[in-house]
């Protein structure tokens, strides 16, 4: 059946400067959920992330560490940016790094294409310098410094010190497009979401755009400028092509507009650089812009946005290695609306895998195969006419997975897992109250126990369904001890959009054990 619906999600490409942290992870999580959620609903969904190699950050650092800027790349993405994947269980379907030919081609084609078409012209440029951003300052994002750098002019982001800078550059003429702009994100309102967001890109915009400096000539770890190949391409006019250039730009038409346009999940630090600069470019080129920009907000450690430089660093593996890469996925997905800000703190993650993973969904999915087991030799029973209680759990069932979709519609994952959170609390309380384990001992009781056993397993069903995105390891195993792969097939195989419809597990289906799906954790590995 071919797919009605194409969705092509992207990350930022990430500075292999240095490893990545949970922030970098965060990102790569809400993506991979959102990607998930799509293919499974059957869209023509595409997942794109990968690493942003060229620029001064990526120079500096390199020769920091002794070594050439491709070098530290190849061994940093090797040793870093592939495994974390690995550790977060994410499914992309393509890694770009802009030193691959691929990507330098369809860059020096796309800076050609504005240089013959006239938008982009030589001229002097003298400004303060951020290389942690890889971007000139106004003076207004400038503050003092303390500490180290007291008194010195200093990044409001990174806190490290301007430097400036006068160069002869070749210049995007980005103002041209001010209006265009401002017309398209009130003619689109979900072009830059959340509304946050897009109100302080349109504020932004409206103070009238600069053109914009484009190449450098100070350095040389860059594609160069085809027509003046002295001077580089300034690394974020490269780095945000990646987009297009990793899905046909330039060459492969098919691909471009079978993918083409992109939801591009960002951190808000670089709202600006996918909100403005970005659509100005691929107006100018004569492009689709993208489908949709969203900003989710900073992850903090100790009320600071975490960052390596300031010691807040956290790997994602050092969580993943005590609760799992499932565990990792949930907490932040469910713990911060996503768009806003959170706070990460050991404690609040210990807890909610304790209350709502172990106790509330791993416990219940264990309790229901034990009694099935026990109760009606590991056969899924056949349930009888449906009680009130019963039709409250298909009600349930089917409203959360009409809420979840629409909450992914929204780009609201964190709402998602809320919705699909009733089944879970709604049948962890329909097993209280109807006491399996009493009816198993009164034989005029079969009947009704058939019917609870039942209701409870095609809950589970529902439940392994909607949050294989999210959890995707865990369902897994529910989904082999439900028997479910025989009888219904493959997990990712199930359509999200039918995961409500009542009453797919057949009668007679075999369940078999399951492990505990989140283990306590040893207390002493928190300490
Ligand atoms: O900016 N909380 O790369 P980068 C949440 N190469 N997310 C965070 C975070 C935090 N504390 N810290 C980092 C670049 N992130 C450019 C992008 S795209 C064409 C080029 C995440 O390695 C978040 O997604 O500095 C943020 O936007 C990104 O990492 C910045 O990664």
């Amino acid at each position: 059946m071919p797919a009605d619906r194409s969705f092509y999600i992207t990350t930022p490409i990430f500075y292999p400067s240095d490893v990545p942290h949970i922030g970098h992870g965060y990102t790569e999580v809400a993506a991979d959920v959102l990607s998930r959620w799509h293919r499974q609903a059957g869209d023509d969904t595409w997942f794109l992330t990968g690493t942003d190699e060229h620029g001064q950050k990526m120079l500096r650092t390199a020769t920091a560490n002794d070594m050439g800027p491709r070098e530290w790349a190849d061994k940093l993405v090797r040793e870093s940016w592939i495994p974390l994947l690995e550790t977060l269980d994410i499914a992309n379907d393509d890694f770009i790094r802009t030193t691959q030919e691929r990507h330098e081609q369809g860059v020096a084609a796309f800076i050609q294409k504005l240089y013959d078409t006239g938008f982009i012209e030589a001229g002097d440029y003298e400004g303060f310098y951020c290389v942690g951003c890889e971007e000139y300052k106004q003076t207004s994002e400038l503050v003092t410094g303390t500490g180290k750098y007291d008194g010195e002019l200093v990044c409001a982001i990174h806190s490290i010190p301007v430097e400036l800078l006068k160069e002869r550059n070749y210049f995007f003429r980005m103002s041209r497009f001010t209006d265009q702009l401002l017309a398209l994100y009130e003619e689109r309102p979900d072009f830059v979401q959340p509304d946050s967001a897009r109100n302080e890109v349109v504020q932004f915009v409206r103070q009238g755009l600069d053109d914009l400096s484009i190449s450098r000539s100070s350095f040389d770890w860059g594609v160069p400028v085809p027509w003046d190949p002295k001077h580089v391409v300034y690394v974020w006019f490269d780095a945000l092509l990646n987009y297009v250039t990793a899905v046909g730009f330039d060459g492969d038409e098919a691909t471009l507009r079978r993918r083409w346009p992109a939801t591009h999940l960002v951190g808000k630090d670089i709202l600006r650089f996918h909100a403005v600069i970005w659509p100005a470019m691929l107006m100018a080129a004569g492009l689709e812009v993208p489908k949709q920009v969203f900003a989710h907000g900073w992850l903090l450690v100790g009320g600071e946005k975490m960052s390596k430089s300031k010691l807040t660093g956290i790997a994602p593996h050092q969580i993943t290695d005590v609760f799992g890469s499932d565990a990792f996925r949930y907490y932040f997905l469910r713990a911060i609306p996503f768009g806003q800000d959170g706070s990460f703190s050991w404690e609040d993650l210990a807890a909610r895998y304790q209350a709502e993973l172990a106790n509330g969904f791993g416990n219940l999915a264990s309790r229901v195969i034990a009694m099935i087991t026990r109760y009606r030799d590991g056969a899924v029973p056949a349930a009888g006419e449906p009680s009130a209680r019963d039709l409250g759990i298909r009600e349930t069932v089917r409203n959360a997975a009409v809420q979840a979709d629409l909450a992914i519609e929204r780009m609201a994952p964190h709402e998602a897992v809320a919705a699909i959170w009733t089944i879970v609390e709604e049948l962890n309380g329909y097993i209280t109250l109807e006491e399996p384990w009493k009816l198993a001992k009164d034989p005029a009781a079969s009947e009704r126990l058939d019917s609870v056993l039942a209701t409870a397993a095609e809950g589970l069903r529902a439940l392994a369904v909607l949050l294989s995105p999210v959890i995707p390891k865990a369902t897994a195993s529910l989904w082999t001890a439900l028997g479910a792969e025989g009888a219904l097939g493959g997990l990712v195989d199930q359509r999200l959009r039918a995961a409500g419809d009542w009453g797919q597990l057949p009668t007679g289906t075999a369940v078999t054990t399951l492990e505990p799906l989140f283990p306590r954790i040893d207390p002493d590995v928190l300490n």
